[in-house]
């Protein structure tokens, strides 16, 4: 199988994406696992690419602006909101606001500037809006979607002509977040426009409480070049930024802090809030809202967005340092995402790791929430690479004697098995020939021990670039018992995929630990230049050792998935009929007891986020655990023989 049509199938089936898209996405999947390096714009070929914004060419068309959604859009005339909103050409920047740019189609409210996302409409329930719509392009339609009613099942589209204007009226319907986008007539199949989308907010009669509407955008245009390796000139914004320069966020300690998180995209982006729970209060789409009742609210710390959906959520900034909610998939925030010419604006000899999809959070200095009790620990971790190369295989160990030839070594990293409250200080040594750093992620910790290097800061200290040789002393806090990962948070999208990524589990204070009876399953990349389904692992092989097990007894089941991108769900079957496993736990914390629900298969899971089931036999037989990514194509299997 080529690897063109093996990425075909890898791409779950529960994304919303287009088959065509999907190519597209699978291909950049592949092409971008090459240690590629972003092209400053006098090495692009002469010939000049038509979305590509040139520093020497002088334009015409409006600057698209980012929209901090703060401003809703519109002027309410006799209790009508009056919208007028127009589709346009402009020149858009995701990085500086000089360079580098891309020529694209964007919506502006007459009389304003473009901007990327579209619009806010913000308004209260009930409200009766009157919109007209001017299409002010020469040669294509635009087809508004999402400007009626919620709820609604079905789109209810506007379909403008070249040139042409309409007017409609509608009434703004259930309170909830949601969102609205144009389909461009000549949409080309690989291109993705989705900077054509924003917010739609419709807020109940008495109002929300503060927060800040944070929209996530992609265009993507292919470049067909040798020289530029992406083979997609693209952008990843968030409110119309890409890291370094999104919006960075400064609450107090103390703060709840309440973002309405809206995927324009057709991709799926599991967001993953560093150093804190977040509490999910609503999941919806473009056209319905569905809000959780009170207790059954998650508390997680990555919720997997898929494409075109929306999530309301808070969490209380209980401790000062510096911080990141970012896309967890590898793919979307690698720098090798830039555009030509994105490097030009670096500090001299500096290069970012990350890019694209990640906002900063700043918490002021205050006190901490953190509790820490009984004997220290110390353990000790080494980094090691025992494939060197251009796809080089790396891996954790907790001891220092190794030999850099050997293939015995596997990944993932050892089970680190942790004690709820025990100050826990980890000296991190990296054998490996390249910098590296380890974020400890889903666990409450301080600041400068996240583990983003030369970002995560607090009491004076901050979590470096190890270099090769060297070490650095990380200290754990761990406030809830659970499941979690630890992994490298500098270059993910080659170190998290060629193995430096392990599991972590935290134990209650006085629970014993029963290797019989509580299992890892963790998914990852073994080599960032993955070819086959082979290269892709669970606990490091493609082969399950079966397990035992006797009638009655529970069993905890532990999913981790952290690939560089792609879904994972589990099953337990006995003669090819499911049988339900409880689903207890998510992101290391206990899902509360009304919650906890037999499944007899569970949801996807996406990059970054961790599931724990409990599964207790009631007869006597042979069992198939099945973790899977596409249904009977791509998926692991492990006999599980159960006994009186
Ligand atoms: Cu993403």
């Amino acid at each position: 199988m080529t690897p063109l049509v093996f990425f075909l199938f890898l791409i779950s089936p529960k994304d919303s994406e287009t088959f065509i898209t999907r190519s597209a996405r699978a291909r950049k999947l592949y092409i971008s696992c090459g240690p590629e390096k972003v092209l400053s714009l006098d090495q692009l070929p002469r010939i000049r690419h038509p979305r590509l914004i040139y520093p020497d060419e002088k334009s015409d068309f409006p600057i698209a602006v980012a929209n901090n959604n703060t401003v809703p859009a519109g002027t309410i005339k006799n209790k009508v909101l009056e919208l007028q909103l127009e589709v346009v050409w402009s020149d858009f920047y995701p990085e500086s606001d000089k360079k580098p740019g891309l020529r694209m189609v964007t919506i502006k409210e007459k009389g304003k500037a473009p901007c990327v996302p579209a619009p806010l409409i913000r308004v209260k329930t009930g409200t009766k809006m009157h919109a007209v719509l001017h299409n002010t392009l020469k040669d294509s339609s635009a087809t508004f979607f999402g400007l009626q009613k919620r709820p609604s099942s079905i789109y209810d589209s506007i379909l403008l002509r070249p040139g042409e204007t309409k007017e409609i009226s509608f009434e703004s319907g259930m309170a909830g977040t949601y969102l609205y986008w144009i389909k461009l007539g000549t949409h080309e199949p690989d291109h993705e426009e989705q900077q054509l989308g924003g917010a739609f907010i419709i807020d109940p009669k008495e109002g929300s409480p503060p927060d800040r509407v944070l929209v996530v955008n992609i265009s993507s245009f292919p470049i067909d070049t040798s020289l530029f390796s992406n083979g997609y000139l693209e952008s990843f914004t968030i409110n119309g930024k890409s890291w370094p320069n999104t919006e960075g966020f400064t609450p107090s300690v103390g703060d709840t802090v309440r973002w309405r998180v809206i995927n324009v995209s057709l991709r799926s982006h599991p967001m993953h809030l560093h150093g804190f729970n977040f509490t999910e209060l609503s999941l919806g789409s473009a056209l319905s809202d569905s809000v959780f009742k009170p207790g059954y609210e998650p508390m997680i710390v990555t919720q997997n967005m898929g494409g075109q959906s929306t999530m309301n959520m808070k969490w209380v900034a209980s401790r000062p340092g510096s911080w990141l909610f970012h896309c967890h998939l590898s793919f979307h925030v690698t720098p090798e995402i830039r555009l030509p010419g994105a490097a030009d604006l670096d500090p001299p000899n500096q290069s970012p790791h990350m890019a694209g999809l990640v906002v900063g959070i700043n918490i002021k200095p205050g006190p901490c929430d953190l509790i820490a009790k009984g004997p220290a620990r110390e353990l000790s971790l080494y980094t090691y690479q025992y494939l060197p190369g251009k796809s080089p295989r790396n891996g954790y160990s907790l001891s220092p004697e190794f030999k850099r030839d050997t293939n015995a070594l596997s990944t993932p990293g050892p089970l680190l098995l942790l004690r709820q409250y025990q100050p826990t200080f980890v000296r991190v040594t990296n054998r490996m020939e390249v910098p590296t750093s380890v974020h400890w992620h889903g666990l409450d910790i301080d600041s400068w021990a996240d583990g983003v290097p030369d970002w995560s800061a607090s009491d004076g200290k901050m979590s470096p670039s190890i270099q090769p040789g060297e070490n650095f002393t990380y200290k754990l806090t761990l406030m809830r018992p659970g499941t979690y990962i630890y992994h490298s948070h500098l270059n993910d999208a080659h170190q998290i995929a060629s193995g430096l990524y392990g599991p972590i589990i935290v134990l209650r204070e006085n629970q014993t630990y029963d290797p019989e009876t509580d299992h890892v399953y963790i998914v990852g990349w073994k080599t960032s230049n993955i070819k086959s389904f082979e290269d892709i692992v669970m606990n490091g092989t493609s082969q399950q050792a079966p397990k035992n097990a006797r009638v009655g007894e529970t069993h905890r089941l532990r999913l981790i998935n952290i690939q560089p991108a792609d879904d994972i769900k589990i099953r337990m079957e006995k003669d090819s009929m499911p049988v339900p496993v409880k689903f207890i736990a998510k992101d290391g914390t206990d899902l509360p007891r009304l919650q906890q629900t037999f499944l007899k298969e569970s949801a996807f899971f996406g990059v970054g986020e961790t599931a724990d089931f409990e599964f207790t036999p009631l007869k006597a037989g042979i069992y198939d655990l099945k973790v899977i990514m596409v249904e009977g194509v791509y998926f692991w299997n492990q006999k599980w023989i159960v006994t009186d």
